[in-house]
Protein backbone atom coordinates (compact mmCIF):
# COMPACT_ATOMS: atom_id res chain seq x y z
CA UNK A 1 0.00 0.00 0.00
CA UNK A 2 1.04 3.61 -0.94
CA UNK A 3 1.08 6.48 1.28
CA UNK A 4 -0.83 8.35 -1.00
CA UNK A 5 -3.45 5.77 -0.19
CA UNK A 6 -3.75 5.80 3.44
CA UNK A 7 -3.27 10.01 4.19
CA UNK A 8 -5.76 11.94 3.07
CA UNK A 9 -4.18 14.42 -0.04
CA UNK A 10 -3.95 17.71 2.07
CA UNK A 11 -1.75 16.01 4.51
CA UNK A 12 0.36 14.60 1.90
CA UNK A 13 2.89 17.55 1.77
CA UNK A 14 3.40 17.22 5.75
CA UNK A 15 4.32 13.52 5.41
CA UNK A 16 6.46 13.85 2.76
CA UNK A 17 8.24 16.35 4.55
CA UNK A 18 8.42 13.91 7.89
CA UNK A 19 9.30 10.51 5.74
CA UNK A 20 12.49 12.91 4.47
CA UNK A 21 13.13 14.27 7.95
CA UNK A 22 13.25 11.13 9.16
CA UNK A 23 15.27 9.93 6.15
CA UNK A 24 17.54 12.60 6.88
CA UNK A 25 17.90 11.61 10.94
CA UNK A 26 18.94 8.39 10.11
CA UNK A 27 21.87 9.30 7.48
CA UNK A 28 22.79 11.57 10.31
CA UNK A 29 22.67 9.27 13.52
CA UNK A 30 23.03 6.16 12.16
CA UNK A 31 24.18 5.59 8.15
CA UNK A 32 27.38 8.55 8.52
CA UNK A 33 28.98 7.10 11.72
CA UNK A 34 31.86 5.19 11.45
CA UNK A 35 31.99 1.52 12.60
CA UNK A 36 35.38 1.78 14.84
CA UNK A 37 36.08 -2.15 14.91
CA UNK A 38 35.47 -1.76 10.72
CA UNK A 39 38.08 1.55 11.32
CA UNK A 40 40.60 -1.04 12.88
CA UNK A 41 40.27 -3.99 10.80
CA UNK A 42 40.90 -1.23 7.74
CA UNK A 43 44.11 0.16 9.51
CA UNK A 44 45.72 -3.50 10.67
CA UNK A 45 45.72 -4.50 6.74
CA UNK A 46 46.61 -1.11 5.46
CA UNK A 47 50.26 -1.05 3.57
CA UNK A 48 50.10 2.73 3.15
CA UNK A 49 53.60 4.43 5.11
CA UNK A 50 51.87 6.76 7.40
CA UNK A 51 48.48 5.20 6.49
CA UNK A 52 46.74 6.49 10.44
CA UNK A 53 47.98 10.06 9.67
CA UNK A 54 46.76 9.98 6.71
CA UNK A 55 43.10 8.70 7.36
CA UNK A 56 43.14 10.82 10.70
CA UNK A 57 43.87 13.83 8.91
CA UNK A 58 41.20 13.14 6.46
CA UNK A 59 38.76 12.35 9.64
CA UNK A 60 39.97 16.05 11.06
CA UNK A 61 39.60 18.44 7.92
CA UNK A 62 37.63 16.52 5.04
CA UNK A 63 40.22 16.40 2.75
CA UNK A 64 44.53 15.38 2.61
CA UNK A 65 46.95 15.02 -0.10
CA UNK A 66 49.13 12.15 -0.27
CA UNK A 67 52.58 13.94 -1.74
CA UNK A 68 53.86 11.27 -4.66
CA UNK A 69 51.85 8.55 -4.11
CA UNK A 70 52.68 7.58 -7.77
CA UNK A 71 56.02 6.41 -8.76
CA UNK A 72 56.85 8.22 -11.93
CA UNK A 73 56.65 4.88 -14.23
CA UNK A 74 53.06 4.73 -13.44
CA UNK A 75 52.52 8.26 -13.84
CA UNK A 76 53.84 8.44 -17.20
CA UNK A 77 51.46 5.78 -18.18
CA UNK A 78 48.54 7.54 -16.03
CA UNK A 79 49.06 10.80 -18.32
CA UNK A 80 49.80 9.18 -21.72
CA UNK A 81 46.30 7.39 -20.89
CA UNK A 82 44.78 10.62 -20.13
CA UNK A 83 45.87 12.28 -23.20
CA UNK A 84 44.74 9.29 -25.03
CA UNK A 85 41.03 10.08 -23.47
CA UNK A 86 41.15 13.89 -23.92
CA UNK A 87 42.14 13.36 -27.50
CA UNK A 88 39.49 11.05 -28.53
CA UNK A 89 36.72 13.04 -25.93
CA UNK A 90 33.73 13.78 -27.89
CA UNK A 91 33.05 17.48 -28.89
CA UNK A 92 31.99 19.35 -25.81
CA UNK A 93 31.26 23.26 -26.15
CA UNK A 94 30.33 23.89 -22.78
CA UNK A 95 33.90 22.52 -21.85
CA UNK A 96 35.27 24.41 -24.87
CA UNK A 97 33.68 27.52 -23.45
CA UNK A 98 35.51 26.98 -20.16
CA UNK A 99 38.50 25.98 -21.68
CA UNK A 100 38.58 22.70 -20.37
CA UNK A 101 37.86 18.93 -21.47
CA UNK A 102 35.87 16.93 -18.89
CA UNK A 103 35.85 12.92 -19.56
CA UNK A 104 32.45 11.13 -18.74
CA UNK A 105 32.43 8.55 -16.34
CA UNK A 106 31.21 6.18 -19.14
CA UNK A 107 34.17 5.93 -20.44
CA UNK A 108 36.05 4.33 -17.88
CA UNK A 109 35.21 1.39 -19.38
CA UNK A 110 37.00 2.03 -22.23
CA UNK A 111 40.77 2.37 -19.92
CA UNK A 112 41.80 -0.69 -18.56
CA UNK A 113 44.49 1.71 -16.41
CA UNK A 114 41.91 3.47 -14.95
CA UNK A 115 39.84 0.76 -14.08
CA UNK A 116 42.21 -1.03 -11.94
CA UNK A 117 43.25 2.07 -10.46
CA UNK A 118 39.37 2.23 -8.88
CA UNK A 119 40.57 -0.40 -6.65
CA UNK A 120 44.21 0.38 -5.89
CA UNK A 121 44.36 -0.93 -2.58
CA UNK A 122 45.71 1.74 -0.40
CA UNK A 123 43.20 4.64 -2.05
CA UNK A 124 40.25 1.94 -0.98
CA UNK A 125 41.68 1.19 2.35
CA UNK A 126 41.71 5.17 2.88
CA UNK A 127 38.14 5.36 1.68
CA UNK A 128 37.53 2.54 3.86
CA UNK A 129 38.75 3.88 6.73
CA UNK A 130 37.04 7.63 6.29
CA UNK A 131 33.95 5.78 6.10
CA UNK A 132 34.09 3.39 8.50
CA UNK A 133 32.39 0.82 6.51
CA UNK A 134 32.63 -0.96 3.30
CA UNK A 135 31.83 1.20 0.32
CA UNK A 136 30.82 0.92 -2.98
CA UNK A 137 32.23 3.09 -6.34
CA UNK A 138 30.11 6.09 -6.95
CA UNK A 139 31.48 7.88 -9.95
CA UNK A 140 34.25 8.25 -11.82
CA UNK A 141 35.68 10.93 -14.84
CA UNK A 142 38.32 13.20 -15.84
CA UNK A 143 38.92 16.96 -15.93
CA UNK A 144 41.44 18.98 -17.71
CA UNK A 145 41.48 22.35 -16.99
CA UNK A 146 43.53 25.28 -19.22
CA UNK A 147 44.85 28.39 -17.99
CA UNK A 148 41.51 30.53 -17.76
CA UNK A 149 39.54 32.71 -15.28
CA UNK A 150 36.07 32.34 -15.39
CA UNK A 151 33.17 33.73 -13.95
CA UNK A 152 32.08 31.84 -10.22
CA UNK A 153 29.75 29.45 -11.89
CA UNK A 154 29.33 25.18 -11.42
CA UNK A 155 31.82 23.78 -9.31
CA UNK A 156 33.92 26.85 -10.06
CA UNK A 157 31.96 28.61 -6.86
CA UNK A 158 31.64 27.44 -3.47
CA UNK A 159 29.47 24.67 -2.90
CA UNK A 160 28.91 21.21 -1.18
CA UNK A 161 27.97 18.08 -3.12
CA UNK A 162 24.23 17.88 -2.18
CA UNK A 163 24.94 14.26 -1.62
CA UNK A 164 25.98 14.25 1.78
CA UNK A 165 29.01 12.29 2.67
CA UNK A 166 30.67 11.15 -0.46
CA UNK A 167 34.47 10.93 -0.56
CA UNK A 168 36.09 11.82 -3.94
CA UNK A 169 39.87 11.11 -5.04
CA UNK A 170 41.68 12.95 -7.25
CA UNK A 171 45.24 11.29 -9.02
CA UNK A 172 47.28 14.64 -9.84
CA UNK A 173 48.65 13.58 -13.75
CA UNK A 174 50.37 17.79 -13.61
CA UNK A 175 51.57 19.94 -10.93
CA UNK A 176 49.01 21.54 -8.54
CA UNK A 177 50.20 24.46 -7.51
CA UNK A 178 48.63 25.74 -3.98
CA UNK A 179 48.54 29.53 -6.17
CA UNK A 180 47.29 27.52 -9.02
CA UNK A 181 43.91 25.58 -10.21
CA UNK A 182 43.83 23.73 -6.61
CA UNK A 183 40.27 22.87 -5.08
CA UNK A 184 39.63 25.07 -2.48
CA UNK A 185 38.40 24.13 0.75
CA UNK A 186 37.20 24.34 4.67
CA UNK A 187 38.54 22.21 6.96
CA UNK A 188 35.93 21.10 8.96
CA UNK A 189 33.39 22.06 7.19
CA UNK A 190 32.51 18.38 5.92
CA UNK A 191 31.26 17.80 9.69
CA UNK A 192 27.92 20.29 9.00
CA UNK A 193 25.06 18.29 8.06
CA UNK A 194 22.96 19.06 5.69
CA UNK A 195 19.18 18.60 6.10
CA UNK A 196 18.40 20.01 2.93
CA UNK A 197 20.59 18.74 -0.02
CA UNK A 198 18.58 21.43 -2.60
CA UNK A 199 20.55 24.31 -2.19
CA UNK A 200 24.06 23.11 -2.51
CA UNK A 201 25.82 26.22 -4.14
CA UNK A 202 26.87 28.95 -1.01
CA UNK A 203 26.48 32.08 -2.52
CA UNK A 204 28.52 35.14 -2.03
CA UNK A 205 27.11 36.01 1.65
CA UNK A 206 27.32 31.93 2.33
CA UNK A 207 31.21 32.02 0.90
CA UNK A 208 33.96 31.09 3.71
CA UNK A 209 36.01 33.83 4.31
CA UNK A 210 39.48 33.94 2.99
CA UNK A 211 40.77 32.78 6.77
CA UNK A 212 39.69 29.57 6.67
CA UNK A 213 40.16 28.22 3.48
CA UNK A 214 42.99 25.18 2.93
CA UNK A 215 43.82 23.83 -0.71
CA UNK A 216 44.87 20.43 -2.38
CA UNK A 217 47.99 21.37 -4.23
CA UNK A 218 50.91 18.63 -4.82
CA UNK A 219 53.59 17.91 -7.71
CA UNK A 220 52.44 15.24 -10.35
CA UNK A 221 51.55 11.79 -9.02
CA UNK A 222 50.23 13.16 -5.77
CA UNK A 223 46.48 12.19 -4.52
CA UNK A 224 44.29 14.05 -2.70
CA UNK A 225 40.97 13.10 -0.92
CA UNK A 226 37.83 15.16 -0.09
CA UNK A 227 34.46 14.91 1.15
CA UNK A 228 32.48 16.27 -0.99
CA UNK A 229 29.76 17.67 1.93
CA UNK A 230 32.80 20.06 2.52
CA UNK A 231 32.47 23.38 1.46
CA UNK A 232 34.65 23.40 -1.57
CA UNK A 233 35.33 24.89 -4.88
CA UNK A 234 37.09 24.74 -7.70
CA UNK A 235 39.81 27.56 -8.48
CA UNK A 236 40.35 28.18 -11.90
CA UNK A 237 42.62 30.61 -13.19
CA UNK A 238 45.73 31.46 -14.90
CA UNK A 239 47.97 28.55 -13.38
CA UNK A 240 49.60 25.97 -15.10
CA UNK A 241 46.97 23.32 -17.17
CA UNK A 242 45.70 20.74 -14.54
CA UNK A 243 45.18 17.54 -15.16
CA UNK A 244 43.12 15.27 -12.79
CA UNK A 245 41.25 11.93 -12.82
CA UNK A 246 38.85 11.43 -10.20
CA UNK A 247 36.84 8.74 -8.48
CA UNK A 248 33.52 8.66 -6.16
CA UNK A 249 32.68 6.37 -3.28
CA UNK A 250 30.21 6.22 -1.07
CA UNK A 251 28.61 3.56 1.19
CA UNK A 252 25.17 2.13 -0.05
CA UNK A 253 21.99 2.02 2.43
CA UNK A 254 18.81 0.71 1.27
CA UNK A 255 16.83 3.19 3.31
CA UNK A 256 18.35 6.81 2.06
CA UNK A 257 20.95 6.73 -0.25
CA UNK A 258 20.57 7.16 -3.75
CA UNK A 259 23.59 5.86 -5.69
CA UNK A 260 24.30 6.98 -9.15
CA UNK A 261 24.85 4.71 -11.64
CA UNK A 262 27.20 1.84 -10.87
CA UNK A 263 30.08 2.84 -13.93
CA UNK A 264 31.17 0.27 -16.30
CA UNK A 265 34.81 -1.10 -15.61
CA UNK A 266 37.06 -1.96 -18.69
CA UNK A 267 36.24 -5.78 -19.47
CA UNK A 268 39.74 -7.18 -18.83
CA UNK A 269 39.83 -5.96 -15.21
CA UNK A 270 36.02 -7.31 -15.13
CA UNK A 271 37.22 -10.54 -15.55
CA UNK A 272 39.80 -10.61 -12.89
CA UNK A 273 37.97 -9.12 -10.13
CA UNK A 274 38.13 -10.85 -6.46
CA UNK A 275 34.37 -11.24 -5.16
CA UNK A 276 34.78 -8.00 -2.71
CA UNK A 277 36.17 -5.88 -5.97
CA UNK A 278 33.05 -6.95 -7.55
CA UNK A 279 31.16 -5.69 -4.35
CA UNK A 280 32.64 -2.40 -4.79
CA UNK A 281 32.59 -1.95 -8.53
CA UNK A 282 28.75 -3.01 -7.74
CA UNK A 283 28.65 -6.10 -10.04
CA UNK A 284 26.93 -8.65 -7.73
O1 LIG B 1 37.84 20.35 -9.79
C1 LIG B 1 37.87 20.84 -8.67
O2 LIG B 1 38.88 21.43 -8.21
C2 LIG B 1 36.65 20.78 -7.78
C3 LIG B 1 35.72 19.68 -8.15
C4 LIG B 1 34.44 19.74 -7.39
O3 LIG B 1 33.97 20.76 -7.03
C5 LIG B 1 33.73 18.49 -7.09
O4 LIG B 1 34.22 17.40 -7.40
O5 LIG B 1 32.64 18.59 -6.50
Amino acid sequence: MQLKEIIPTPLQPLARRAYSLMRAEYDKQVHERPNTSYRSKIAAGAGLPNFIKYAEDMCADGAVVIPNFFDPKQLLEMRIEFQRLVETNPFNAQAKAEQGAHIATGRLQESALFSELALEPSILALVQYYWGKPVVLNGAGGTRYEPAKLKDGGSNQWHHDGKRKQVRVFLFMTDVPSNGQCTLFVPGSHKTFHYDVSQSRLNSKKAPLAKNIARCSGPAGSLAMIDTNLAHRANRNTGPRRDTWNYAFRAPNPVSTQLNTAPSLHPEVVARLTPEQRRIARLT
